[in-house]
């Protein structure tokens, strides 16, 4: 029988489909690419595979925007290639998550069609459709139902000119959202998850799922939100960000989908603004709604006011702060996930550590150490494990994603400063995340025999997963190193977390706790030598460590020293 908590000692890894491995040279990746390569995402050890949507879709937001939940996109190739996905991956011991992306459709799905056909229809209200606002002229605009902005600039309603309605979309237009008040609409998805289980699927990761839920009135009504700065719209989050019927939505989901089948499943909500106090309810397993959620405290922490793009540092102490307070907040109820980036964030190395040639590879790796070694289950993006950096874009015409290319025009139309707004981009946009996978040192890394569909790294030259292949100093040795060790460790699962140097602007340092065993981590995350006096952990044995002579606890760290001591 298998632990209900397995999960606890797993480390998840992510693929994102169309930058991973491209078979047929058409310059995206698709799922023979990923069957390709699928040793070396056994080599890592990891225990699970998230992989990002590769449903039938338009692709206005590469694959986000479903236009058929149950078929893969001819792109990424066929069901019988998920199939061997499966199978490929089950043979080697790996699950498979799949993305669960049910806030919204594409516009282009059979569901809106027939919902957009009428006002009549059957499914109109499968979707949020709202009048103009009254006296306001329709399809001007300050007429759409309330002020609440879109996630990619500009208003979140839609004006249908031939049912004389406004449609709702928190993403682009293209992403209709679904109305979830609606007991059909949640039985179809709770249907379509359950044909994906009978498929062999191990689990999901439910996009934007605390978005599920809209603060509506007995009426139907929909309220505004405070004005943004700046802006004519409003921030319409307080209305749908963990609205009122969300954690009976999730409940109903797992009673409906995963409650009394066989198997070992893993579920994550990924939950942008959500609280810990939330979170406690969410992951609560007595309450029975996710496993775990994906949090989004540490990676707002440098954004200023204007939201992402508005740049601002990131201190050390604060990204502490944050996660320490998580792992508290969680230890006696709940369960964290841990991630430094996935396809919508910077690159871990450019953003929390140093991607200098002289740095890049041991502060891949100390950062590696870090979030490894907390409690939780990692997750692991495509590159990171070869230290992947941010693209040097040069120009706008090099991006492909939505949300970049929508900020920089709306920027423009606004008359603000488009200089900051590119700078923002390049350091907070998501195609950072987004170039092909780095395999070799050929021309375009090995992703493709064709034309990429986003710039290859210049870098790949030098870091790529062949250079690494067979070196035991590798950032790839040593994420192989880590994931070994969660598995071979129950301190590392299981154990207490106690922060160490709360202050401390430089160091990272903690111990983990569990049935007599001690660990504890000490990590230097900045590029010159920081003094550090730990006592009493002399005589203790050296886990693992980013350097080949590690110095322990007291003296003097160097850059990006790392080490994890057990006693
Ligand atoms: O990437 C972001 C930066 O602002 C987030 O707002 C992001 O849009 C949010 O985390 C939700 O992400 C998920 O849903 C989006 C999709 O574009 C992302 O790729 C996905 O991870 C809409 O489906």
């Amino acid at each position: 029988s298998i632990e209900p908590d397995w999960w606890k000692s797993a480390v998840v890894y992510q693929i994102y489909p169309r930058s991973f491995a491209d078979s047929n040279g058409d310059g995206v990746g698709d799922i023979p690419g990923i069957l390709s390569r699928l040793d070396h995402v056994a080599s890592l050890g990891v225990d699970v595979v998230w992989l990002s949507p590769v449903y039938r879709s338009p692709m206005d937001d590469n694959g986000y925007d479903i236009s058929d939940y149950e078929d893969v996109d001819p792109l990424f190739g066929s069901l019988a290639d998920l199939d061997a996905l499966i199978a490929g991956l089950h043979e080697r011991g790996i699950k498979l998550v799949m993305d669960l992306v049910v806030n919204h459709t594409s516009d282009e799905h059979a569901w809106f069609v027939e919902s957009r056909s009428s006002r009549e229809s059957p499914k109109r209200d499968w979707y949020w459709w709202r009048p103009a606002r009254e006296g306001a002229v329709a399809g001007q605009p300050g007429a759409e139902p309330t002020n609440w902005a879109s996630f990619f600039s500009g208003p979140a309603w839609h004006w249908d000119e031939a049912t004389g309605e406004y449609y709702l979309h928190l993403f682009s237009r293209k992403q209709p959202d679904l109305n979830w008040e609606n007991p059909e609409v949640r039985q179809a998805v709770y249907a379509m998850m359950r044909r994906w289980l009978d498929r062999g699927v191990d689990g999901f990761r439910m996009d934007v799922v605390n978005l599920l839920s809209k603060d509506v009135g007995a009426d139907g009504s929909l309220r505004d939100g405070e004005a943004l700065p700046g802006q004519a719209l409003g921030d319409g989050t307080p209305f749908y960000m963990g609205g009122p019927r969300i954690h009976e939505f999730l409940h109903e989901m797992h009673m409906e989908v995963f409650a009394g089948r066989d198997g070992a499943f893993l579920t994550v909500g990924e939950m942008p603004g959500v609280t810990i106090e939330q979170a406690r309810l969410f992951t609560d397993a007595e309450r029975r709604e996710v496993d775990m959620v994906f949090q989004f405290e540490h990676v707002d922490l440098d954004s200023g006011p204007a939201g992402k793009f508005d740049l601002a540092p990131m201190d050390l102490v604060e990204l502490k702060t944050s996660l320490n307070r998580w792992q508290e907040g969680l230890a006696d109820v709940g369960w964290n996930s841990l991630y430094w980036n996935n396809h919508d964030q910077p690159r871990a190395v450019s953003r929390f550590g140093d991607d200098s040639p002289q740095w890049r590879t041991l502060s891949a790796k100390a950062l590696g150490t870090v979030l490894h070694l907390h409690r939780g289950t990692p997750y692991v993006y495509q590159g990171e494990e070869i230290g992947m950096a941010n693209m040097p874009f040069t120009s706008d015409t090099e991006l492909r994603d939505i949300e970049s290319i929508r900020h920089l025009a709306d920027v423009a139309a606004r008359h603000e400063d488009t200089d900051a707004a590119w700078q923002g981009v390049l350091v907070k946009g998501r195609d950072n995340a987004r170039t092909p996978m780095q395999w070799d040192a050929s021309t375009n890394a090995g992703f493709t025999t064709g034309d990429p569909w986003l710039g290859v790294n210049p870098d790949h030259a030098s870091v790529n997963v062949a250079a690494q292949q067979d070196d035991p100093d590798s950032v790839l040795a040593h994420y192989r190193r880590l994931v070994a060790l969660r598995h071979d460790e129950p301190v590392v699962a299981h154990g207490d977390f106690t922060m160490l140097l709360p202050e401390h602007p430089r160091l990272y340092v903690f111990t983990r706790d569990h049935d007599g065993v001690e660990l504890l981590v000490v990590a230097n995350l900045c590029s010159e030598d920081t003094e550090i006096g730990i006592e009493g952990w002399d005589d203790a044995e050296v886990l693992l460590g980013t350097y080949q002579d590690p110095r322990g606890a007291s003296g003097i760290l160097r850059p990006w020293e790392a080490t994890v001591l057990r006693r």
